[in-house]
């Protein structure tokens, strides 16, 4: 019985979360670090909550975040000083449920800009 609950309760939980793409493409090399890194979910968002892009001496390179002003399931967030290595992303947003989801993705970028 303890089964079924837990399957039910994820399946719900997969149900109002869901990235459906992400630039750059999770686990891609790039050459440098875009000036924008997009997150697009499947639904539309209230908010972001929270959003870092963090290289691997743990700076992060976010300026802002917001939600695209013609796509409330779209995620942009700025980036500054754009360095060659490994990158991930982590975010926070706020569904349009009002349930809070979080999530990372990471990406390698070859080239100092
Ligand atoms: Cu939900």
């Amino acid at each position: 019985m303890a089964g079924v609950l837990l399957l039910v309760s994820s399946t719900v939980a997969i149900g109002h979360s869901g990235v459906r793409a992400t630039s750059p493409k999770k686990g891609s090399v790039v050459r440098v670090l875009p000036k924008k890194v997009t997150i697009t979910f499947r639904d539309r968002l209230l908010r972001v909550t929270q959003a870092r892009v963090v290289d691997a001496r743990g700076r992060n390179h976010a300026v802002w975040a917001r939600l695209d002003r013609r796509n409330a399931a779209k995620v942009v967030i700025r980036t500054r000083r754009p360095v060659a290595g490994r990158y991930r992303v982590l975010w926070k947003v706020q569904a349009e449920d009002g349930h809070t989801e979080t999530g990372s993705f990471r990406f390698r970028a070859r080239r100092s800009r």
